[in-house]
């Protein structure tokens, strides 16, 4: 069967999917989205996404035309219309058509789509030798401008660095913000080790509130290893003891190299390992669960 697609509330076949290309989120990237995971039956940290989606809708003032537990229903509806029990979820909520004009008064109707499918991962190789990136020449967008907590659908600044990663061959890259501090990868949170202290940048500074990133606080907190948020410069993150990159589709992921930069012993960390663990304990058991 091929893959179902829902869009507001109905199943399209794959390739008749579509959406108007008046459309705002297609002129202008005006929309929001998610991306969000299920492991073996059980929706990661689901309730977490969701008021992220729609926190990301009220900073932009977009109305989304469901209620929170519909949206949930829809999204296990989609799931299970696929035969799904690993998969990734991509939800994503348009502004909806409107005329050439970027007054989205002009849009009356949100689109609320759900597509689902099966995750592309990282190669195993990469959790255990750990990952080589480099620092993007693209800057985050400053939060008075775009703020990076919105899960926009307008993802050029990480698209352009992206670009930078695969420019210098590797696969991640680290945005910097505007002066300079250390804000995130493309679609990743950053963290160092340093003398067992473990350390990421705040949020304000210019970086989305990851699910996975305060996913790790929790297990940290929890494990009693010394936690802060703190403004990291380039400098710190080379002579860090570890570092590693959190996200959805990533998990907790080892960095062993930036900017040619040996980073540690060069080889992933026990702090990072034993987050790691304890992240794949939660993947089992912190979320919403459904049967298909
Ligand atoms: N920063 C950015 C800019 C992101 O887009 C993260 C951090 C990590 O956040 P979460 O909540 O996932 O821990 C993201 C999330 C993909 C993909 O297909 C990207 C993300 C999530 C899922 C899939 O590249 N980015």
């Amino acid at each position: 069967m091929p893959l179902m697609v829902y869009i507001n509330g109905k199943f399209y076949n794959k390739n008749n999917a579509k959406i108007s290309i008046f459309d705002h989120g297609v002129l202008y990237g005006d929309g929001v989205f998610e991306g969000i995971r299920s492991y073996d039956g059980l929706i990661f940290k689901l309730r977490e996404h969701i008021n992220r989606l729609y926190n990301s809708a009220g900073l932009i003032r977009l109305n989304i035309p469901l209620s929170k537990p519909k949206l949930i229903k829809d999204i296990i509806r989609t799931l299970k219309k696929n035969k799904l029990k690993n998969a990734y979820i991509r939800l994503a909520v348009t502004r909806g058509p409107g005329d050439l004009g970027l007054d989205p008064r002009k849009c009356k109707n949100g689109i609320v789509f759900i597509i689902t499918d099966k995750i592309k991962l990282y190669p195993h190789k990469f959790y255990e030798r750990g990952l080589k990136i480099v620092t993007a020449r693209t800057r985050r967008n400053l939060p008075v401008a775009i703020d990076p907590r919105i899960k926009s659908l307008n993802y050029l600044n990480n698209i352009l660095a992206k670009i930078d990663a695969i420019d210098a061959g590797v696969e991640e890259a680290i945005m910097l913000t505007f002066d300079g501090y250390v804000a995130e990868c493309t679609g990743d949170n950053i963290f160092m080790v340093n003398k067992n202290k473990l350390i990421t940048p705040p949020s304000s500074i210019g970086a989305l509130e990851g699910i996975t990133k305060d996913a790790v606080i929790r297990i940290a907190r929890r494990k009693e290893i010394k936690f802060d948020e703190e403004k990291i410069r380039l400098s710190d993150l080379y002579s860090a003891d570890e570092c590693f990159l959190t996200g959805t589709a990533a998990e907790i992921i080892p960095v062993v190299e930036i900017d040619k930069k040996k980073i540690g012993t060069g080889k992933p960390g026990l702090v990072t390992k034993l987050l790691e663990e304890e992240f794949h304990k939660l993947t089992k058991k912190d979320g919403v669960r459904y049967s298909i």
